[in-house]
């Protein structure tokens, strides 16, 4: 319709007007609810880009997903903003947080300069994209994947090969170094333009309470449970020495980073073999079981499911099945470190995956399957509530439900025949550590690095020493192979390169317990709660739903209180889970060195 001239001029005065006066309630409601369908647009454009620039890598898909990422880093900063016009208002309780989410909730903000927002959008996806590229080939050998190289890591038992591994895909994070000075530099002005010291303490602004405060749980949390940490270590220590001989592993110091089982020593499961307890071994191997079933990992994706919907959540949608990538594919590079994806931001769910088979990749399909049952289960939220409590609650959910795959769990799914004898838990509690203690100091030392990294008390001159600093102090383990500053070590590990903040790992790794003990005590176990599981418990995945539910409407800790009753996050249950761990850990090591 032609607008006559009077609506026009009164269009024109409107803003006038507006601008001139103080911001009301009302405005700020307005603002939001705007701001909200902006966002939701310009993030489900981003992320289709980015779910296209992640399955197929070229030159063109990677400047396309950065393009996306820009518009909705740029959108997202500018609201951030122009929030603050409201602040010191008096409104009502959902309007104040999600003006506090808008400007709290940013990972990577744009700088107000568009060159250098655009070269920093760049450069975030020009490193995710030459990370999944990344291959090492060994002399007079063809290129290895990251898969490949892992599996190689995950059983040979030759120190030489292992160390040649480790060095070999270490090279891919010095290639990456330059792009992450740049990064850190123009992802710290735009943090700065928010208000913040620099981008480590943005991200630290999101847990509901003071930065500082937070630095200080996770220091609470850690020592909590750093003695079966130790304990874990000097075990592991004395059976590795046993293995490689005094030569290669020292009777007091650090524990050499290849020999773990795992590129970045995060999670020791890969030697169960070399350091399970004759006596006590619960005489099943899930990685076995599963090959020999000629499991697909289609079918380990259906395993998955099944424990969901035994909860009483609903299947996963047809067009999960139909759009999601389960296997590396051979004639295209793809990101293959594991994804959950919620493209329309409502049910158009997706698992992005280089699917393995084995026991570790079991557990991963169940973490990743949490992440998508939580981004259906808070759909209904308004735009700025759909998320989790923290992010520590998205990371942990799937990771709750892998607690439950118990041996009873296998026996009913018909992938065990019958369960082990009874005393046989040691056994099962030492491959559980082996995942789960062992990545305690991991997950704490990424963001320390970056915080470190991110504010410069740590310059660019000392990054690695720096990140070797960290690994000896929390993991006790020292490089295989010598290192300098021609070396970044931090950006062979995809979530630095990709920018995904770390710390939510370490939440979940407690959370994880904390929800466990609770619904399993909802489902009304009363045996010893690492042989609880909550299949098929309606009432525990009502409960767990009902907290799924909630998003981040309210601050963490009421969600935690609705599904544990305890306000805080405690690593008691990690202490109760391990309790008999911990016992025969002390046996083993009696008169053993402890700590490094
Ligand atoms: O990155 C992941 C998931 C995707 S959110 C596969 N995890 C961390 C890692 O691999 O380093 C899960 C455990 C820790
Ligand atoms: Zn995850």
């Amino acid at each position: 319709m032609q607008k006559t001239l009077p609506t026009l001029l009164l269009l024109l005065l409107v803003p006038m007007t507006g601008a001139a006066q103080a911001p009301t309630p009302a405005d700020a409601k307005a603002f939001v609810e705007k701001a909200e369908e902006q966002l939701l647009k310009a993030s489900i454009a981003a992320e289709r880009a980015n779910w296209v620039a992640s399955n197929f890598i070229t030159e063109d898909t990677e400047r396309i997903a950065a393009d996306g990422n820009q518009r909705r880093m740029e959108l997202a900063a500018g609201l951030a903003k122009e929030a603050t016009r409201f602040d010191g208002l008096a409104l009502d309780a959902e309007t104040a947080r999600k003006l506090k989410l808008l400007k709290l909730s940013l990972v990577l903000a744009a700088p107000s300069d568009p060159a250098k927002s655009e070269a920093l959008a760049r450069i975030a996806a020009g490193m995710e994209a030459a990370y999944g590229r990344g291959k090492w080939t060994p002399p007079g050998g063809e290129p290895l994947s990251l898969e490949e190289i892992s599996q190689r890591l995950a059983t040979s038992r030759d120190p030489k090969e292992l160390a040649a591994l480790w060095a070999g895909w270490h090279e891919v994070g010095a290639g990456l170094r330059k792009d992450y000075a740049r990064y850190v530099e123009l992802g710290n002005a735009g943090a700065k333009e928010l208000g913040f010291a620099d981008m480590g303490a943005m991200w630290r602004s999101k847990y509901d309470m003071p930065p500082d405060a937070y630095a200080k749980e996770l220091d609470r949390l850690w020592e909590q449970v750093k003695p079966l940490y130790v304990s874990l270590h000097a075990y592991v220590r004395m059976k590795l020495r046993e293995q490689y001989g005094k030569d290669v592993v020292p009777e007091k110091g650090p524990i050499p980073a290849h020999l773990l089982g795992n590129m970045w020593a995060q999670a020791w499961g890969n030697l169960y073999p070399v350091l399970a307890p004759k006596d006590a071994d619960p005489g099943y191997d899930l990685t076995k079981i599963l090959v020999e079933k000629k499991t697909d990992a289609r079918q380990m994706v259906r395993y998955g499911e099944g424990f969901f919907t035994s909860l009483g959540f609903e299947t996963l949608p047809k067009t999960f099945w139909e759009r999601s990538l389960f296997t590396r594919p051979r004639d295209r590079e793809v990101v293959c470190h594991a994804s959950a994806w919620c493209v329309d931001w409502v049910d158009d769910l997706r698992l992005k995956m280089c699917i393995e088979i084995n026991a570790e990749d079991f557990a991963t399909v169940h973490h990743e399957l949490g992440h998508n049952v939580y981004q259906r289960a808070y759909n209904r939220q308004p735009v700025l509530f759909r998320d989790s409590a923290n992010d520590g609650f998205h990371e942990a959910i799937g990771d709750v439900i892998a607690l439950s795959l118990t041996p009873e769990y296998l026996k009913k799914v018909g992938l065990l025949t019958k369960t082990p004898p009874p005393g046989k838990d040691v056994g099962y509690l030492l491959n559980m550590a082996l995942e789960k203690i062992a990545f305690l100091p991991f997950g704490l030392l990424i963001d320390k690095w970056r915080w470190q990294a991110f504010s410069g008390e740590v310059p660019e001159a000392r990054w690695n020493e720096a990140w070797w600093d960290l690994k000896l102090k929390y993991q006790g383990v020292a490089p295989p192979v010598a290192r300098s500053e021609a070396d970044f070590d931090p950006g062979a590990k995809y979530h630095i390169p990709a920018g995904v903040p770390y710390s939510r790992y370490f939440l979940a790794h407690v959370l994880q317990f904390q929800m466990h003990r609770a619904l399993a005590k909802t489902a009304g176990c009363t045996d010893p709660i690492h042989t609880c599981s909550i299949y098929g418990n309606k009432e525990a995945g009502a409960k767990l739903i009902r907290m799924l539910e909630m998003g981040q409407s309210q601050p963490w800790p009421d969600a935690l209180e609705a599904l544990t009753g305890q306000r805080e996050m405690d690593a008691t249950a990690v202490l109760d889970y391990f309790a008999p761990l911990q016992k025969w850990l002390d046996e083993q090591t009696k008169g053993q060195p402890k700590g490094w």
